[in-house]
């Protein structure tokens, strides 16, 4: 290492893996990153994303400067004239059609953003949209449907606690791609190891036999979309073989004699076929998970994404509430995070309605604030009053990650104003009129308050940014004045706004905010943070609690500070109206019989199921080359009995028809699969004219969501039903010249 060389401990903002790293740096440009063996959470882990993020800091096609739009020739513009023309944009849409064109969609990618997972709140706040989509829809509201009516907080989700159980079942979940997700751990297949080296064992739930089911003890390929039977099943079996155990949830639970109602008629045996699990299959784990001195039961993307998404998002926390197994130790159990920053949304209201109004074209209610994000494109291209125009997006690109995308595709163009944060033009991107780049992973500090709550290791990180932003108004400024814009107030003053905002949040806590801002007078998102660390459970409370953390405890600390492990909470965990915990919600016994319909249904030849790679993270790192380089990961894997028997061979190109699209993919034949059952990742179709990416250009892929039909939702919660689609599967024959 030369002299001039410079190392920042930073953390990779990827996924919730939180890793610490290492950036070496010469001048302005990062000549490596590598793991950081001392940082507090990750001891060293890391993957290949979190090696690119010099890639993606220094990537030529990443934005720097807004651009602006006319026909399809794009510009750069400074950040003034960038306002100016969202200004006049937006009093376009409003004189022509009103305050109730404007929607706005967030995206994955905004947790990331230090300012931005702080300030997306103030932003909506002022823009008052009419219709709000994020993709949540496309992942996890399954399950805030399911903890919000069970334990009366949409965001109390329980984590397993790996470190400590005896059994792990795991539903539609690959951490060996995904490195868990609702479930932030330093390493979970490390994790996996360890508690099979102490004798526990391993049991994955899942139509493809993932790296995850791979390391397992037991793989149960369940046909796609049947978990709530087979987990209702199991339930069943608890009740009938005298299983159910409450423990210390004893006089804490509501519902237990409706739950063994409501579950009489789902035998092993009835549900078998539907599930495509023999019936002892069920039984044996339904009695190892009662047996297990601890177990921890834990449902992820393949529950949410699909047609009963929030029926198995429910049973999942049933059974661990039937053995015992919830806010325990080595069961599923909750965080008590330094940071809490949900503390800071509105304040939480039980009796906050579930169902919100219903939106213009399907009729559907939005569900826990949110539409389903495949009513975008026709509350677009549907014309009448009400039609959005005028959308905002940030942090997303749900033309490739939203279901039924070629309309939605079509349906940005006919907008009058799009305007997108984002940091490339891509295939969502290339429709808006102007976009904003937010700044890049190093350009900015970093502390996740998103993934530490889902962490049972107790603990926080913060870093600095290690390049300075150029040119740029400070990022919440940026978001505080387009939320302005947005709700028609041109002139607002966001030091102003920001203080207001603040303000609220410190009566929130039940603080006295002028006197909370005179200790912090430095506006922004460093100003929250201290706040949520001041006023967590081992926050300083501003000189009440001497000794206890701010901020800068955790500047001092730069790689980090731990305090062991999350407790049980006990009845204080129980935010519902009869502060006990809601076994048997009567909005869920209210969708069984949609799961009866489907039981009795006709099954498809083959259904489609996502995957995820661990060289790529949803839709956006495809242009880092080393992370495509390389065999083609966007194939079709199928059965290769149901290859064999329709003459497909590896690499021969296939068609895959769904009601909503067809594309051409490679077939890569695996025997890891349920038959019938088909994979392929999504977050590729690449290339597509005016996007502005190289490298992910030369690796296309093809769009999944193609595939996806629109109407396809989990009722109960509006989610996508993005697993589980019925298509068809032709080989391609080429005609010999
Ligand atoms: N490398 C990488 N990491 C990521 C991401 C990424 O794109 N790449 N994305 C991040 C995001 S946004 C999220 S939400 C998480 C998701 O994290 P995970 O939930 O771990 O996601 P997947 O790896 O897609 O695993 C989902 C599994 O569900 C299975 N499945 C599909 N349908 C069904 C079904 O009906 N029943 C059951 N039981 N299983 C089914 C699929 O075969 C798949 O193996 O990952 C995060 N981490
Ligand atoms: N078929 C199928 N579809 C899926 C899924 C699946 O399993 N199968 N998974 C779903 C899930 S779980 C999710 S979460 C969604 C993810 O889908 P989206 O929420 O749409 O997220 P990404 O595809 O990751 O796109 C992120 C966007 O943010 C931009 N970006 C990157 N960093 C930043 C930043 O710091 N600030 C801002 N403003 N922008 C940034 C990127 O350039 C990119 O355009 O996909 C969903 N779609
Ligand atoms: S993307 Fe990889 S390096 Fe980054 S946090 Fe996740 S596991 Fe760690
Ligand atoms: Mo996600």
């Amino acid at each position: 290492m030369t002299s001039d060389t410079t190392i920042h401990r930073h953390s990779c903002t990827l996924c919730e893996g939180m890793c610490g790293i290492k950036v070496e740096v010469r001048g302005e440009q990062v000549i490596g990153i590598r793991p950081d063996a001392d940082n507090v959470f990750s001891r060293g882990h890391i993957c290949p994303k979190g090696t690119t993020l010099g890639a993606v800091h220094h990537d030529p096609d990443r934005l720097r400067r807004p651009m602006i739009r006319s026909g399809s020739e794009w510009r750069e513009a400074g950040w003034e004239e960038a306002f100016a023309h969202i200004e006049q944009l937006v009093a376009g849409v409003r004189e022509r059609h009103g305050t109730d064109a404007f929607a706005f969609y967030s995206g994955n990618m905004n947790k990331s953003g230090f300012d931005t997972a702080r300030y997306l709140m103030l932003l909506a706040q002022q823009a008052r949209f009419a219709q709000r989509f994020s993709s949540s829809s496309v992942d996890q509201l399954p399950k805030n449907v399911s903890t919000f009516l069970m334990y009366g907080d949409m965001w109390k989700m329980p984590i397993p606690d790996v470190d400590r159980t005896d059994l792990f079942v795991i539903f539609g979940g690959n951490p060996s791609a995904s490195k868990g997700s609702m479930f932030s751990h330093r390493d979970v297949m490390g994790a996996i190891k360890g508690m099979r080296g102490r004798g526990g064992r391993l049991v994955v739930v899942d139509p493809v036999r993932t790296g995850t089911a791979q390391a397992a003890d037991q793989w149960i390929g369940i046909r796609p979309g049947a978990d709530a039977a087979m987990l209702m099943a199991i339930v069943q079996v608890l009740f009938a073989d005298g299983l159910v155990r409450l423990r210390h949830l004893d006089g804490l639970v509501n519902g237990v004699d409706e739950i063994r109602r409501l579950s009489a008629g789902y035998t092993p045996e009835r549900v078998s076929a539907f599930c495509g699990v023999a019936p002892e299959v069920i039984r044996t784990l339904a009695r190892d998970i009662a047996a297990a001195p601890r177990a921890a039961i834990y449902g992820r993307i393949g529950t949410c994404t699909q047609e009963f998404g929030t029926l198995a998002s429910w049973l999942v926390d049933v059974v661990a509430v039937l053995t015992g197994n919830l806010d325990r130790e080595g069961g599923t159990m909750w965080s008590d995070p330094v940071a809490p920053h949900l503390k800071l949304t509105p304040p939480y209201r039980t009796d906050a309605p579930l169902l919100g109004p219903r939106n213009r074209v399907r009729g559907v209610p939005g569900i826990l604030g949110n539409y389903p994000a495949s009513c975008l494109a026709e509350e677009i291209d549907t014309p009448g009053p009400g039609a959005i125009r005028g959308l905002l997006t940030s942090g997303c690109n749900p033309v490739l990650s939203a279901p039924g995308s070629a309309r939605l595709d079509a349906a940005l163009s006919l907008l009058e104003c799009m305007v997108s944060i984002d940091l490339y033009i891509n295939e969502t991107t290339r429709h808006a009129h102007v976009i904003l780049p937010p700044l890049s992973p190093l350009e900015q500090p970093h502390y996740d308050v998103w993934s530490w709550p889902f962490s049972l290791t107790v603990g926080g990180h913060y870093s600095a940014a290690i390049f300075p932003p150029k040119e740029r108004p400070a990022e919440w400024r940026v978001l505080a004045r387009l939320g302005s814009i947005f709700g028609g107030q041109s002139e607002a003053d966001v030091d102003a706004l920001d203080d207001a905002f603040f303000a609220r949040m410190c009566q929130q806590l039940g603080l006295d905010p002028p006197s909370v801002m005179a200790q912090l007078p430095e506006r922004g998102g460093e100003r929250i943070l201290d706040l949520c660390i001041r006023t967590g459970p081992l926050g300083d409370r501003f000189g009440e609690n001497p000794g206890g953390l701010n901020l800068q405890s955790f500047k001092d600390a730069p790689d980090g500070l731990l305090f062991g492990h999350a407790k049980p909470q006990g009845a204080a965990a129980y935010k519902t109206p009869s502060k006990r915990l809601e076994l048997a919600p009567p909005y869920m016994a209210e969708d069984l019989p949609r799961l009866e319909a489907a039981m009795a249904r006709e099954r498809p030849e083959f259904v489609l199921v996502s995957r995820r790679n661990l060289r790529s993270l949803n839709s956006w790192m495809h242009n880092m080359y080393a992370l495509v380089k390389g065999r083609d990961r966007c194939t079709l894997q199928i059965h290769t009995e149901d290859a064999a028997r329709l003459g497909i061979e590896e690499g021969d190109t296939v068609e895959v028809t769904s009601g909503s699209g067809t594309v051409h993919v490679a077939a890569e034949p695996i025997d890891d699969i349920r038959r019938g059952v088909v994979s392929l990742p999504h977050g590729w179709g690449h290339g597509q004219s005016g996007s502005r990416m190289a490298t992910a250009a030369g690796h296309p892929g093809v769009n999944y969501n193609l595939l996806s039909p629109g109407p396809l939702v989990d009722a109960a919660s509006g989610n996508a039903m993005l697993n589980g689609i019925p298509v068809t599967v032709t080989p391609v024959t080429t005609v010999q010249a």
